[in-house]
């Protein structure tokens, strides 16, 4: 396995997935796990970790200008997230397709069935996250599988 790998190259892709602290408070993540085994995903690697303030800041620095930058880091820190590398055929957009629009109210309305319908509260508290992209996802199994995750404490390690 080459984490930092998306791709194998034979049709089938990678993406992380993260049940975020409000889902992990909730008691949602073995129904979220449930529902990916459910929808033909491989969970590849999975750990829970407890985020600091500087590592969520540097998973998030692309929104770092945006003005719900310091509540996202601090609701990233405020619990233990489940991180997993989930691998498909078109992982990266059934993935996000099952989890919803990242508004939760709106996920409400337009994607009943999504698990941000499920689990989210609202534009920030919504759950889950998928990488948006093929680069997105090759850069974000790096950050929290490729060595020690920076400035965070893994609270939990399974490698499947
Ligand atoms: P995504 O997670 O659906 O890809 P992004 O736009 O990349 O959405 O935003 C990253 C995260 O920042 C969201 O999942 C959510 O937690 C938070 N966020 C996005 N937009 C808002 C907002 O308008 N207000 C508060 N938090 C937001």
């Amino acid at each position: 396995l080459s984490p930092a790998a998306s791709s194998d190259g034979a049709g089938s892709e990678r993406t992380l997935a993260i049940v975020k602290p409000d889902g992990v408070w909730s008691n949602h993540a073995e129904e979220i796990k449930k529902i990916v085994l459910a929808s033909g995903f491989s969970i590849l690697q999975e750990k829970t970790v407890q985020l600091d303030e500087e590592s969520a800041a540097s998973f998030y620095s692309e929104h770092s200008k945006k003005k719900f930058f310091r509540s996202l880091v601090q609701y990233m820190i405020s619990g233990p997230v489940l991180v997993m590398v989930l691998e498909k055929e078109n992982a990266i957009a059934d993935w996000r397709m099952l989890i919803g629009p990242t508004d939760s109210n709106k996920a409400k309305i337009t994607h009943p069935r999504s698990i941000r319908t499920m689990c989210g509260t609202d534009a920030e508290k919504n759950c889950v996250h998928g990488s948006d992209s093929d680069q997105s996802a090759q850069r974000e199994i790096s950050f929290f599988f490729s060595s020690e995750t920076p400035g965070g404490t893994v609270m939990g390690h399974d490698e499947l």
